[in-house]
């Protein structure tokens, strides 16, 4: 039995992780942990406040719960870091490598890190790009994921901590609305829709990028936390993903399900960072070693993702 500490874990991620160890790990003990904690938030777990950057919070929570394993979550995502450079820094890079000493100090005995597409730069072919290409990225958020995979790598090496990480493209989801992202134009394309609006993409309706779905997503962490460590070739960095997809191929998909649905196209600084990034992922690597096969094809998350967001439309509405 494990005692799994959650960092950011009432995010985009962390909240749909939390119900999928729930349901296939029922007798581990969930420490959420994060710096709010959401009033409608699940039973059944531990929720700890908690700001990753204060290290002795994150120690005791830590030593309190004897954790053995940590999904380390809390991040500043793409858009959020370019705004705020200084505050990215701190949490993506100071606080990380904080908490991959007290795991080291206190025990723990692995860490699951996410790492982003973000971690490639201009200059690079942006098609299948695979994990061995090289990353000389241009934004602090970018900077700040290279250097988590560098540090997992480092511990991993010089003390024998069990550090793991996959490369996230873009990931859809209904449980949570992201806000702070590049990708997010997706899951607000589909909310929009499904609530009969409008919708103003932030890219340019060209913009391909790689995405995946969120089941598709736990389902690479939970793998990769469990596969054979002798089996990984590549600690840090595995490129996952499921398809690509522009605004405007996203947007004709959705129509096909709401005829009248309207889009219009503004970029914004947004499209600079989006610029840089691959524009489709070779997930060879985590093929290869530890099984990834996501089960969702695009057509299947389209259609997924508008029955799942009406039925919880549907939900509060009823309960208003
Ligand atoms: C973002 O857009 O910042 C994230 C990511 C691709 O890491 N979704």
């Amino acid at each position: 039995m494990e005692n799994i500490l959650i960092t950011g874990a009432f995010g985009q991620v962390g909240t749909d992780l939390i119900t999928a160890l729930k349901d296939i790990k029922p007798h581990d003990t969930i420490i959420a942990s994060d710096i709010r904690i959401p009033q409608d938030s699940k039973p059944g777990i531990e929720q700890v406040i908690l700001d990753v950057r204060d290290q002795e919070s994150l120690r005791k929570t830590i030593s309190r719960y004897n954790v053995t394993r940590i999904y380390h979550l809390a991040s500043i995502l793409s858009a959020s870091a370019e705004k705020d450079p200084f505050l990215a820094y701190d949490v993506n890079i100071n606080a990380t490598f904080g908490l991959l000493k007290t795991a080291y100090k206190e025990h723990v005995a692995s860490v699951i890190i996410p790492s982003s597409i973000a971690v490639y730069g201009p200059g690079i072919s942006r098609d299948m790009v695979g994990s061995g290409v090289p990353t000389v990225p241009q934004t602090m958020y970018g900077i700040s994921k290279v250097t988590g995979e560098l540090l997992g790598n480092y511990f991993n090496r010089k003390f024998g901590l069990d550090v793991r990480g996959v490369r996230f493209p873009g990931l859809i989801s209904y449980g949570t609305v992201p806000t702070a992202g590049t990708t997010d134009y997706a899951v607000e394309m589909f909310i929009s829709a499904v609530e009969g609006k409008h919708y103003s993409c932030y890219l340019r309706p060209d913009t391909f990028l790689p995405m995946m779905y969120m089941p598709d997503a736990l389902n690479a962490l939970l793998k990769l936390s469990d596969a054979d460590s002798e089996k990984l070739t590549n600690r840090m960095s595995y490129n996952v993903s499921a398809y690509s997809f522009s605004p405007e191929q996203l947007a004709s998909a959705i129509r096909r399900y709401i005829p009248g649905f309207e889009v219009s196209y503004r970029p914004d600084e947004r499209q600079i960072i989006a610029d840089g990034w691959p524009r489709s992922l070779d997930s060879a690597d985590a093929i290869k070693d530890w099984g990834f096969s996501p089960e969702y094809g695009f057509n299947e998350m389209v259609s997924d993702m508008i029955t799942k967001l009406r039925s919880i439309r549907g939900r509060n509405k009823n309960a208003s």
